[in-house]
């Protein structure tokens, strides 16, 4: 990250990108909810009936072939983090915090990732790489506190999570400052500027430089979905890859259940090689001058991570997203 996005600047990138950009639309929360009325379309649906036939089952094993759950991590275990596969990192988590704490969710642990004064990156950082590739839409879905008092100070965003595509494992890594090609690789991370506003931040063929684009999470036209310190979210992002030769790739993002972001009509490829390879969680402050590190010590805190290839939802609250289907 090289850029630092100032409140105007951004809104003229917003406006821009949303109203010039080929084949990309936002979809504020009433528009897609309405769509998602309509029969299955196969463009992303909410249903407000969750029909998972999966409560949040710590037994993931047992559930992975079922359900399309690839992971499904409660933090109960002291070993849980042999159960992840990785590539080049670890699997997620610092260390764990024990109930009773405001910091635990469920059960009798919840993870943490812990951000240093003057680091761009935390403690705890970590990746999930599933044991095939993910051809087609892939949902990565946590629970999901910042620490009381957590500051994003001055940097110009924190990356919270992603989802890294390739046609290597080995190409599917952010890539800064240059635009992907649509055969090597993809990238698409969620992230907080600095006004605590939730964005997608993608590296896409269609981008509109070498750096990725940054598309605000809308709520409605006027208001962006963000996170405050000091509660608990349920927070889902969905990656639907595209047919090759065709522009229907999607993100979405659901917080609390709700719909809080949607870009359909993008390009992740043009082979389909280009497949889903890794899951990041990061934390991480950028760009890359000292203002865009961590101001001091801080957590975060994670709980219920899910990666699925199937809508997850939030185990009974508020409404579960669904109708991923398939591009095909
Ligand atoms: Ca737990």
């Amino acid at each position: 990250m090289g850029r630092r996005i100032f409140p105007a600047l951004y809104c003229v990138a917003m406006f821009v990108f949303i109203n010039g950009c080929a084949g990309n639309k936002i979809v504020d929360a009433e528009k897609g909810i309405r769509d998602t009325l309509e029969p299955n379309s196969g463009t992303g649906q909410l249903s407000t009936k969750p029909d998972l036939g999966w409560e949040g089952s710590a037994d993931w094993n047992a559930r992975r072939t079922a359900g399309d759950i690839l992971l499904f991590e409660d933090f109960e275990e002291d070993n849980y983090q042999e159960k992840w596969t990785v590539h080049w990192g670890k699997p997620v988590g610092a260390g764990t915090v024990s109930a009773p704490s405001r910091y635990v969710f469920a059960g009798k642990r919840s993870a943490y990732l812990e951000s240093m004064q003057g680091r761009h990156d935390s403690l705890g950082a970590g990746e999930y790489v599933p044991e095939h590739p993910i051809d087609n839409a892939v949902y990565v879905r946590m629970d999901l506190r910042l620490e009381d008092g957590f500051s994003i100070g001055t940097a110009n965003q924190l990356k919270l999570f992603g989802i890294r595509g390739g046609i290597r494992i080995e190409d599917t890594y952010g890539g800064a400052g240059s635009k992907p090609t649509g055969r090597d690789k993809f990238s698409v991370t969620l992230g907080l500027d600095n006004w605590m506003k939730l964005h997608f931040y993608i590296y896409h063929p269609d981008q509109r430089s070498g750096w990725g684009d940054s598309v605000g999470c809308s709520v409605s036209y006027f208001r962006t979905a963000g996170l405050s310190p000091g509660k608990w979210y349920c927070v889902e992002l969905m990656l639907k890859n595209n047919i090759p030769g065709t522009k229907n790739g999607q993100l979405a993002l659901w917080l609390d259940g709700q719909l809080a972001g949607k870009i359909d009509g993008l390009r992740f490829r043009d082979e389909d090689t280009v497949k889903i390879r890794r899951i990041t969680v990061e934390d991480y402050f950028g760009g890359n001058t000292v203002r865009d590190t961590s101001p001091k010590n801080q957590r975060l805190y994670i709980d219920n991570f899910v990666v699925s290839t199937k809508p997850v939802g939030c185990f009974g609250r508020g409404t579960t997203p669904s109708g991923g289907g398939s591009n095909r």
